[in-house]
């Protein structure tokens, strides 16, 4: 074995930092004989590695000892042999068994590869299913899962399949009646990994931070009944009815001079200007006090009127389509988490729908939607065949990229 060789990567597939077990893979040229430098096989094992009878069995799990040169430390290792050029070196957690394992294969010339996907994607795998897995690490709830699950398991794939195969036999109609169908999932599949952001806003001393506490289910903000208690944007991740969300809370939204208040506004505006969802929360007793909507326009609101506790008639008088809240004692709160699911995912697709889960696959078919209805047929083919033609397909590899 050349030590110089560039031809093998190494890189930790579990997250830095705690952890029981951390496991390096070691992927490419000669990886078993690399590995076979520092691990000794543990005396007495009957597996065919310590009898060494064949070396390196694929699909074999040996236990042993890692030696690291310059080490006097030895570190007990599982390792698995996966095959000529893959092997995976599981360790204790923590960063430091993993480094010191990396160092020692460096030396052999290994390189070190930072994107752990790269290292731990099944080459057989088809593209999408690689990139469903990369897109399942980052989903934040059993309920984004299950979508997820179901896109690794081929329902985008096959759908584009069947659009390229609609294609091909010229039946116009149904390609852009299927294309548009999966652009209108775009967003929610974009939001299966990358929360929705719901910002909380309206004038000082309302309650906004008091509902922002109440939401995430613990107290986040700051809560005070002087007006102006919110000055810098506060952001959390939570889940709504299995959503992924990012709660905003925001300064109150007042004419003011005061400089450091006017930027907690700046920060308010860009906060809506940018929102999924605007909350706008109003005291229930003076509901016509909303926010200023003509300076601070916001695509999506739903309306709260809040300290609904305080009053004696009907909270909502003054606005019919105002939701009655109150955030200090609770009431009306699950009513109002239930209408923030709705108005962000008003159907949840039925299971198995095809849905384009990154913004590179709702961009391409946005870009084979707009080719299809210019009738540019072999523009879409050849979008469409770069998710879905692998190496193996008889078709020829696509050259499309934007
Ligand atoms: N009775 C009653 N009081 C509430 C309710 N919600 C908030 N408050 C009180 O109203 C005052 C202001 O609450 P905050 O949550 O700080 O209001 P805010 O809108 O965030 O205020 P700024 O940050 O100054 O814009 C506090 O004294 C809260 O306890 C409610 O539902 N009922
Ligand atoms: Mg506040």
């Amino acid at each position: 074995m050349n030590g110089k060789s560039t031809g093998c990567r190494i890189g930790l597939l579990t997250p830095s930092g705690r952890g029981a077990i951390a496991t390096v893979a070691v992927v490419g040229d000669a990886a078993p004989q690399r590995v076979r430098r520092f691990f000794q096989p543990a005396r007495g094992s009957a597996s065919p590695v310590a009898t060494q009878e064949p070396e390196f069995p694929s699909e074999r799990i040996v236990y042993g000892t890692w030696t690291s040169p310059g080490d006097r430390c030895r570190e007990d290792v599982v390792v698995r042999f996966l095959g000529p050029e893959r092997v995976e070196v599981h360790c204790h957690g923590g960063d430091w068994a993993a480094k010191r394992i990396m160092r020692g294969l460096e030396s052999t010339g290994c390189r070190r590869e930072a994107d752990r996907f790269a290292l731990s994607c099944d080459p057989g795998l088809n593209r999408l299913a690689q990139q469903a897995l990369r897109s399942l690490s980052d989903a934040p709830s059993l309920r984004t899962v299950g979508y997820l699950l179901e896109q690794f398991h081929g329902a985008l794939r096959s759908e584009l399949r069947g659009i390229h195969d609609a294609v091909s036999q010229q039946r116009s109609d149904e390609v852009v009646a299927r294309l548009e169908q999966l652009d209108q999932y775009s967003e929610f599949g974009r939001h299966l990994t990358e929360p929705w952001r719901v910002v909380i806003a309206g004038r000082p001393n309302v309650g906004k931070s008091t509902l922002v506490n109440r939401l995430l289910g613990f107290p986040r903000a700051l809560v005070h009944d002087e007006a102006g208690t919110t000055r810098d944007l506060l952001e959390e991740n939570t889940l709504i009815d299995g959503w992924p969300v990012v709660i905003c809370d925001t300064a109150g939204i007042r004419d003011t001079r005061h400089a450091i208040e006017l930027q907690g506004i700046e920060l308010a505006r860009k906060a809506i200007e940018s929102a999924d969802l605007v909350i706008d929360v109003t005291d229930a007793r003076e509901p016509g006090a909303g926010m200023p909507h003509a300076e601070f326009p916001a695509p999506r609101v739903i309306w709260v009127a809040n300290k609904s506790d305080l009053l004696e008639e009907h909270p909502n008088a003054g606005r019919p389509d105002a939701v009655p809240v109150s955030a200090l004692h609770g009431e009306g709160v699950p009513e109002l988490i239930e209408l923030i699911a709705k108005r962000l995912v008003p159907e949840p697709p039925p299971p198995a729908t095809p849905i384009p889960f990154t913004p590179s696959l709702s961009q391409a078919v946005e870009d084979a939607l707009r080719a299809a209805r210019q009738q540019q047929w072999s523009v879409v083919t050849d979008i469409l065949a770069t998710w879905v033609i692998d190496d193996d397909d008889p078709l020829d590899r696509p050259t499309y990229s934007r």
